[in-house]
């Protein structure tokens, strides 16, 4: 740490975040030379699946391609037990990676960042951590992720409950014992529906408010075979070329039909097909589910007869079945028994879509005038996604512009990957880009060898900084949005849309154009000379721009 009045320690760059992203950052600007410094608020490394440990945490992509690929010989020698893995296996995993590329030693933990400054006189950027630790850096790149602000909602009274709350999204560390008590989930997005099986086994009693039901599908996991495994890593290298030019960045078969193309019939059975296969290839079945009103409601019809053939009770399975939004416009939820856990006799659905919770207790909740009594509340009511975190950070750019005014009416980029008036200052996956609708391990991969490449670039042409154009960047939002507004996903009430954070700005955030047709415009971009962005060098002087 730089003593009192000295200059701070400088290094080429600095990394918010020792996630997935912030590894591989790490890992890759190494070994071109840079030098770097990275700053996690954690205890270790792993980002989502380090802080979301709740019981039945898991991934709901295949780890065969959840997983990086940017080293053979990673990729070779690491072996998943289960097709869907459970976060354990998961952070395991990103401690082994951490430790094989010995990336450890350039990690500050626990070292939450507070603020980003560019000062334009150097062309640095100053970073200031909670420890009052600062440093410069040429470039800062925010590796801080999508989900992971959680949300508490602000729920009155909350203050006064004596027994214990959880968020779904910031887990203890220590287990968690709920034998023999009464529980209360509040929330059924993918966290709620992942951890409310594994609760019910433990719990005395489990009690699910739900204000809005979610179309869920089977994982259909099962322990990992060495045939599968196999079948991936004979033909690695080729297959990871494939999925990077897929929509969603998953090697999985999209029926290239439309829905109502087909008879009634030969719809059921696809449908039937790819329930039984499990996971999210189902919204696969035809390629207009979220395009077509017509043709997506065949599908959300499908579902929702699933879940009244599992359920016994009547009344709860409708509750349960979504119907006023169309299927995959909020994030579709993989399940692992999830209808059937309404089945049991120590689980209770409270249906709170037209009373919300009045208030918390000393010892539970008021909804409809009616009183609860818990030992515990979960909550899996979500997270500020995809901007929260950047909010988190104080960041000002150019003649001290701040990012959170910039974007007080919504995210602003160009590509996701960068903003104007920001000047070297990268996000991965930041909101313009596929990232929350593909598989992240695609995603980020992506955008830090495009990130990284650009850096080296810079050191190669001797460029001092740069960032988009307000042209480039005006034309990529309008983009982003032309083409969201080209499916059926508006039509939800998402946190895509920032519907669940009150007074944040109705815009659909990520990029829905598809994984590969995204990356071919990146690669694009740097084969037209940079096109849409400005650098300058020593001399200051633009020397690429649109
Ligand atoms: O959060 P969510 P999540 N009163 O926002 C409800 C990823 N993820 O943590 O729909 C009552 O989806 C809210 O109700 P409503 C994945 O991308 C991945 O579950 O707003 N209820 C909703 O039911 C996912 O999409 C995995 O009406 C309130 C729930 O809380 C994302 O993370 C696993 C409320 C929040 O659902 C977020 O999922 C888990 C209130 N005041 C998560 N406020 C994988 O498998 C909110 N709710 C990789």
């Amino acid at each position: 740490m730089a003593a009192k009045n000295s200059a701070p320690p400088t290094v080429d760059v600095v990394i918010v975040g020792a996630g997935f992203s912030g590894l591989y950052l790490l890992h890759r600007l190494r070994r071109l030379g840079f030098s770097t410094r990275v700053f996690e608020a954690g205890t270790d490394v792993g980002g989502t699946w380090y802080w979301n440990r709740y019981p039945g945490a898991r991934c709901d992509v295949e780890s065969m391609q959840y997983s990086y690929s940017f080293s053979e010989d990673l990729q070779q020698e690491w072996g998943w037990s289960e097709k869907f893995s459970a976060q354990p296996e998961i952070l395991e995993y990103a401690g082994h990676v951490a430790d094989r590329f010995d990336l450890r030693r350039d990690i500050e933990f626990e070292t939450t960042v507070n603020s980003a400054h560019f000062d334009a006189a150097q062309n640095r950027w100053l970073v200031e951590t909670v420890k009052a630790e600062k440093v410069t850096a040429q470039f800062c790149i925010m590796a801080t992720g999508c989900i992971s602000t959680a949300q508490t909602a602000e729920f009155m009274g909350l203050a006064d409950y004596k027994g214990e709350t959880y968020h779904t999204g910031n887990w203890p560390h220590e287990r968690v014992d709920f034998t023999g008590k009464r529980i209360a989930v509040i929330g059924t997005g993918s966290s709620g529906i992942q951890a409310i099986p594994v609760l019910a086994e433990e719990a005395d009693h489990v009690t699910v408010f739900q204000r809005t039901p979610n179309y869920s599908l089977p994982s259909q996991n099962e322990p990992m075979t060495e045939r599968y495994s196999r079948s991936w890593k004979d033909d690695y290298a080729e297959l990871r070329k494939e999925q990077r030019y897929t929509p969603k960045g998953n090697l999985r078969e999209l029926n290239d039909e439309p829905a109502l193309s087909v008879t009634a019939e030969a719809r059921a059975r696809m449908f039937e097909e790819r329930w039984a296969i499990g996971g999210p290839g189902f919204l696969g079945s035809y390629n207009d589910i979220i395009l077509d009103k017509d043709a997506n409601e065949t599908a959300a019809e499908f579902v929702r007869e699933k879940i009244r053939s599992i359920v016994r009770n009547p009344e709860v399975a409708e509750l349960l079945a979504a119907k006023n939004y169309p299927i995959g416009t909020k994030r579709i939820c993989i399940d692992s028994g999830y209808f059937e856990t309404f089945n049991r006799d120590n689980v209770a659905l409270v249906d709170i879509s037209k009373n919300s919770i009045d208030r918390i207790t000393e010892r539970g909740l008021i909804t409809d005038g009616k009183s609860y009594e818990f030992d515990a509340i979960v909550f899996a009511t979500g997270f500020d996604a995809m901007t929260g975190t950047l909010f988190k950070v104080d960041i000002q750019g150019r003649e001290g512009t701040r990012l959170r005014q910039k974007w007080d009416a919504g995210p602003r980029t160009y590509l996701g990957v960068m903003t104007a008036a920001f000047p070297n200052l990268f996000m991965i996956t930041g909101p313009g880009s596929p990232s929350v609708l593909s598989n992240m391990m695609v995603s980020i991969e992506q955008h830090v060898d495009w990130v990284t490449d650009s850096i080296v670039h810079m050191r190669d042409q001797k460029l001092e900084t740069m960032e988009p154009t307000l042209k480039a960047e005006d034309d990529w939002v309008e983009h982003v949005n032309m083409v969201a507004h080209k499916t059926l996903f508006p039509l939800a009430a998402s946190w895509y849309m920032g519907a669940n954070i009150p007074g944040k700005p109705r815009i659909f955030m990520p990029y829905i154009g598809g994984v590969g047709a995204y990356r071919r415009i990146c690669e694009d971009v740097v084969a037209e000379g940079y096109k849409g962005f400005q650098f300058k060098s020593d001399e200051t002087q633009v020397v690429a721009a649109e």
